[in-house]
């Protein structure tokens, strides 16, 4: 127990024989259940769990017979901590990359009632350039970026971390069978809080790496896997959040600055052939151009603000 909630730990694992006891053996001892998503290992990893769980009663071992995916694998043990009426459900990787120092810290805003979910945010820690890789730093930070525009959580950075704490409303709502399965997973939680107005905080944490991880994510297909999914998502909470649920005119505005971009561009590209072709641009397209540039900036910039203003009460 922590401050007198009950803590599960989800620990999704995909051939982490090697890392896993690592993870057991630091578990803090306030929380109540280590929940291990053995995600159809073939490393033998099942059977180093199964030597834990003789002397570690509070593990509980749950194996896929199909590989599901990191996101299967957090979903699975989501459901077993609801069903087990568990008050907060926190996730740390079986790679043993998150620290369980900082995990007061993640759990805090959580059990003091002030977020229903919270993160780590390994961007804004003082360390960050150096110890995070570059292509993951830039990666994140892409993705990061658009998961502000598809989640509406304009506050919320390092949307990649799987370091994380749930209270029991949330998991009592999200609807965990369809939920993303891969590494997107993070991303599609965001969006899905959101729709249901719940509060998430960042808690800045230290990034960690080199500590005997090997990683299975190939960041450049990520990336892009990850953006298409935001695009889905963010067409998906505006029709959710604003159009059925609720209403906001905020569509409105990114309805025209969406279908005004292309108007844009193809105006743009008639000025640089007329300029090449002619040597000069009629005022009238310059004009219309000006106007068209405007328009769509002013619309894209108004949604944003109007969706940052409409979900400030959730920070
Ligand atoms: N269940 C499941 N877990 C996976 C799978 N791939 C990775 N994981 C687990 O998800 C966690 C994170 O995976 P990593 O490959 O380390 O990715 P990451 O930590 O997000 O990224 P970096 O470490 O920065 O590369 C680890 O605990 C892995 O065991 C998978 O296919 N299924
Ligand atoms: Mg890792």
């Amino acid at each position: 127990m922590y401050q007198g909630k009950t803590i599960s730990v989800v620990v999704p694992s995909f051939n982490e024989a090697h890392q896993i006891g690592k993870v057991i053996t630091t578990m803090p001892d306030y929380v109540d259940f280590i929940v291990i998503i053995d995600d159809c290992s073939q490393d033998g990893m099942d059977k180093v769990v199964a030597g834990y769980q003789e002397k570690n009663k509070k593990i509980v071992l749950i194996r896929h017979e199909v590989n599901q995916g990191v996101g299967g694998a957090i979903s699975t043990g989501y459901k077993w901590s609801r069903d087990n009426d568990v008050d907060v459900a926190v996730v740390m990787a079986g790679d043993g990359q998150m620290d369980p120092k900082d995990l007061p810290a993640i759990l805090d805003p959580v059990v003091k009632g002030e977020a229903d979910y919270s993160k780590a945010n390994r961007l804004l820690s003082p360390g960050a350039v150096k110890e995070i890789p570059t292509i993951r730093m830039i990666g994140n930070s892409v993705l990061s970026l658009l998961t502000k525009i598809a989640s509406g959580y304009w506050h919320v950075s390092d949307s990649q971390t799987g370091y994380t704490a749930i209270n029991k409303e949330a998991l009592a709502v999200i609807d965990w069978d369809n939920m993303y399965k891969r590494f997107g997973q993070p991303n599609d939680l965001l969006v899905r809080l959101n729709i249901n107005n719940f509060r998430v905080k960042d808690v800045i944490t230290r990034p960690v790496y080199n500590v005997g991880e090997r990683s299975k994510l190939k960041i450049r297909k990520a990336v892009f896997t990850i953006s298409w999914l935001l695009l889905k998502l963010f067409f998906y909470r505006m029709k959710e959040k604003y159009i059925l649920r609720d209403f906001h005119p905020l569509v409105f505005f990114y309805i025209l600055g969406m279908t005004m971009m292309p108007v844009t561009l193809g105006l743009m590209g008639r000025m640089v052939y007329l300029w090449i072709q002619d040597g000069h641009v009629p005022q009238i397209t310059f004009l219309t151009i000006l106007f068209s540039v405007t328009t769509t900036l002013n619309s894209l910039f108004f949604a944003m603000w109007f969706d940052m203003e409409a979900n400030k009460h959730l920070k």
